[in-house]
């Protein structure tokens, strides 16, 4: 069976966690932090969470868990069969990450650990987060999952990048992220009422 490693509060975690239900893969939990520890670093190289431990070995990094998740080629397909549409579900699944996710962590520690951020970081993220929103907005279908009709790979980290972006942004920036893009709040609400998302939400809360 498939060991997930993390913990509850990470973002990452739970989009690997959200895949794993909604494929219906049987997978056990291993509660861990990232860390540089030597043995932790043999099953992460980068030290973070979450990694999975599967028969053959392990793998990090969370979009090519969720990618192997779907190879697996078992449970609902969450990528669409046709090679162009599954690139751009790649392709939202990359820009979600890089441009959502990314600069609205470098408001993390303010945000959600009692730190505090320049204010040269929080101009750069707030530059860069109504760029990322642009390209969302641009490229997203919202109709009304992000890819198109049907709940895919790119709507399960969405769903857990764009509630901390939304949350860092307000807290941090003042700012409504998601203010022109009112599809994404529509979206949030609707993935938040699956199961595998209300299982992940019960899980946090512990
Ligand atoms: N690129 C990684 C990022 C994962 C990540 O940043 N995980 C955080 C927890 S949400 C972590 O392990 N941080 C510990 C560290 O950076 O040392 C992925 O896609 O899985």
């Amino acid at each position: 069976m498939i060991k997930l490693y993390g913990f509850t509060m990470s973002n990452y975690f739970n989009m690997v966690k959200m895949a794993l239900l909604e494929k219906e893969i049987a997978f056990e939990v291993v509660d861990i932090r990232g860390s540089q520890d030597e043995s932790f670093l043999k099953m992460s190289p980068m030290g973070k969470v979450p990694c999975i431990e599967t028969e053959q070995g392990f793998l990090s990094e969370t979009n090519v868990i969720l990618e192997h998740l779907e190879d697996l080629g078992t449970g609902p397909n969450l990528m669409p069969a046709d090679p162009y549409e599954r690139a751009k579900v790649r392709e939202l699944m990359k820009e979600l990450e890089l441009y959502l996710e990314l600069p609205a962590r470098t408001c993390f520690p303010e945000a959600f650990f009692g730190g505090s951020v320049s204010d040269e970081v929080k101009e750069t993220a707030r530059v860069n987060l109504a760029k990322g929103i642009a390209c969302l907005k641009r490229n997203g279908a919202f109709s009304p999952f992000v890819a198109g009709d049907n709940f895919t790979m790119a709507d399960v980290i969405f769903q857990y990048s764009a509630n901390l972006a939304g949350a860092a942004s307000k807290r941090v920036l003042g700012m409504d992220l998601f203010a022109d893009l009112p599809e994404a709040k529509a979206l949030l609400k609707l993935i938040g009422e699956r199961a595998s998302a209300k299982q992940v939400a019960a899980d946090q809360a512990g």
